[in-house]
């Protein structure tokens, strides 16, 4: 070869070794590219190196020392930029045997409880419909949650087979959310209307359909001129809008001490659609045929309890229902046993989800 031209060839590649910025190689990988690039077996400075022995030997005296010292010297960049950049590597994982290129386990998602959800749907239809969110204590007063509510001494509710005392009397566990409208009309001028949620305690045995603590639901709404007609007409709004539009209700003459009249309210059964058939041939289990289910007990306010709260009688009547939540859950889902609200098992708690409620 002549030596002009692999003059001409070592001045390219060592402009090109010169335009090389070390800190463009961003990782170890890209470094190693830029060596073989240059230093590799059939590399760009290899090959100059590898042309210098059919050079005459005064040239090849002349010119080796540069060609060796701008591989020493690239050589010598690339070591340094290998060392940064092994510095910012953390070896820690590497060293500990953890494989993190392995698919991870998948993250575990919390979700709501059942009767969580139900009571949360429950709310917010009845907020659509104007009602404010109402909360209160679990232990309750005697007064708040009997006397208030035209439940006397030696009524049967009161019994301590019903009711769970407290050692320090008079106070016990809420037998329902009723006395949270008994504090709301207290201390609040009405017209009102509330929606009251909660957890309740019954002194019940426990079986499939009868917890110790279970979650009811209450609504009391108070005004002008409010009357059964009222009621019915929320009820049939409500329970539409909760269950589907097909859905129809029916009232049954019954007694609360602090509703008067009052009602217990059916309503067409969710499974056979209120035909009471289903269950291959047996008919629907869920109505025990009849094509009702019993959900509500429901009223007009006593004018007993509005004088025990301090509102005039003569002046504000109202209404109110209470529902069962687990029960409606339990239709809704068609969960056989309330005991599994209670349990903590994920694999029934797992079965429910916003996508699904
Ligand atoms: C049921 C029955 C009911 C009420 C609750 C109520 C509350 C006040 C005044 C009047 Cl402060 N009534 N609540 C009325 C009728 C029925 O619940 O079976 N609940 C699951």
């Amino acid at each position: 070869m002549a030596t002009s031209d692999w003059l001409a060839a070592f001045e390219k590649t060592a402009a090109a070794i010169g335009a090389w910025e070390p800190s463009s190689a961003a990782t170890l990988s890209a470094l190693d590219a830029v060596r073989i690039d240059f230093l590799g077996r059939n590399g760009r400075l290899t090959e100059v190196l590898k042309g210098l022995k059919d050079l005459p030997l005064e040239d090849r005296k002349l010119y080796g020392p540069k060609a060796q010292s701008a591989r020493a010297e690239l050589e010598g960049r690339i070591a340094a930029r290998k060392a940064a950049l092994e510095s910012h590597r953390d070896l820690s994982l590497e060293k500990s045997g953890v494989d993190v290129t392995l698919p991870a386990s998948p993250a575990l998602r919390g979700r709501l409880h059942p009767v969580t959800l139900m009571m949360g749907e429950m709310t917010r239809v009845l907020g659509l419909m104007g009602y404010s969110l109402a909360e209160g204590p679990l232990v309750e007063t005697d007064w708040h949650n009997f006397e208030a509510l035209n439940i006397p001494a030696h009524h049967p509710a009161r019994d301590a087979h019903d009711t769970f005392y407290l050692k320090d009397l008079p106070t016990l566990l809420r037998t329902h959310t009723s006395p949270v409208q008994v504090r709301t009309m207290e201390k609040t001028k009405p017209p009102l209307k509330i929606v009251c949620p909660g957890r309740a305690f019954r002194r019940d045995a426990v079986d499939a359909s009868h917890s110790a603590v279970f979650y009811q639901m209450e609504c009391l709404a108070v005004g002008h001129g409010i009357t059964f007609a009222d009621l019915k007409g929320t009820l049939e709004v409500f329970m539409r809008t909760l269950l589907g539009s097909s859905t129809r209700i029916r009232f049954r003459p019954s007694f609360f001490p602090f509703t008067e009249p009052s009602a217990e309210v059916d309503v067409s059964c969710l499974l056979c659609g209120g035909q009471g058939s289903g269950g291959g041939g047996k008919g629907c289990s869920a109505c025990k045929q009849s094509g009702w289910v019993e959900l509500l007990g429901a009223g007009v306010v006593n004018p007993a309890v509005f004088k025990l709260v301090g509102l005039d009688p003569e002046e504000w009547t109202g209404f109110a229902f209470g529902i069962g939540i687990e029960r409606l859950a339990m239709m809704k889902y068609r969960i056989p046993d309330i005991r599994l609200f209670y349990e903590n098992d994920l694999r029934f708690l797992d079965q429910f989800d916003e996508d699904i409620l």
